[in-house]
């Protein structure tokens, strides 16, 4: 399926760390109120019952306000909760694998780390590609951080929506502004926040300038 290269301006990936007493779908509705425009469900270390779980909780908010819904890693939760696709990294499942379980009305991302990944992503039909880590983090161990020549080789390169990630802030983010990206992936500049509706509503505003920046030549 075609993505929207809007619904790539805050892309929200969950992430459990943070959970307070609401659970997690009380925090993507937070992130969506403020703005998220595309939410990955990412879930690292829950038994496949209770994934599926969290996928159909999930999958409620985002139905309710028609926001794009991948699963992370697992294409037979995706297909089992009806998501929008599923997101997968180069050591995950296989995008040919991925395509002929979910079809071709289904979202499939994938992760890349380099230009020839991320050509061979676009190649083999992926519908977005995620490019990081563009900046450091600690949210995700064993990352490589990209320089800014390598994000905008990417961006030029492929003609599918790009979206960054890693360690995307508020302080940082209008250092992507020129890369060619179509919006910014986030994990903790949301979801470790107390006012994650305030978070999303900064950096959606912050992103958009970013984006549309270079659009206007400003940079
Ligand atoms: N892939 C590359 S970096 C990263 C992932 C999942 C972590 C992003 O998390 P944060 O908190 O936005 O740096
Ligand atoms: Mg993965």
């Amino acid at each position: 399926m075609k993505v929207d290269r809007k619904s790539m301006i805050l892309y929200a990936v969950t992430d459990r760390a943070w959970l307070g007493d609401n659970g997690l779908e009380t925090q993507v509705e937070a992130a969506i109120k403020g703005g998220c425009t595309f939410i990955q469900l990412r879930e690292k270390y829950l038994k496949y019952n209770d994934f599926l779980e969290s996928a159909k909780k999930i999958k409620v908010v985002t139905d309710r306000y028609q926001i794009p819904f991948v699963i992370n890693d697992n294409v037979e939760i995706a297909a089992s909760v009806d998501a929008d696709g599923v997101h997968i990294g180069q050591e995950d499942e296989k995008l040919a694998n991925a395509r002929s379980i979910l079809g071709p009305n289904k979202i499939i991302g994938v992760s890349v780390h380099n230009l020839e990944e991320a050509m061979k992503a676009e190649e083999g039909g992926a519908n977005y590609i995620g490019v990081g880590s563009v900046f450091s983090t600690t949210t995700k161990k064993d990352i490589k951080r990209l320089t800014s020549d390598t994000l905008k080789e990417i961006s030029n390169a492929v003609n599918i929506p790009v979206v960054a990630i890693g360690g995307i802030t508020k302080d940082n983010i209008l250092q992507l502004s020129g890369s060619g990206v179509d919006g910014v992936a986030v994990i903790s500049a949301l979801f470790a926040k107390t006012d994650i509706t305030e978070a999303a509503r900064e950096l959606y505003i912050l992103s958009n300038i970013m984006v549309q920046s270079e659009r206007n030549g400003f940079i």
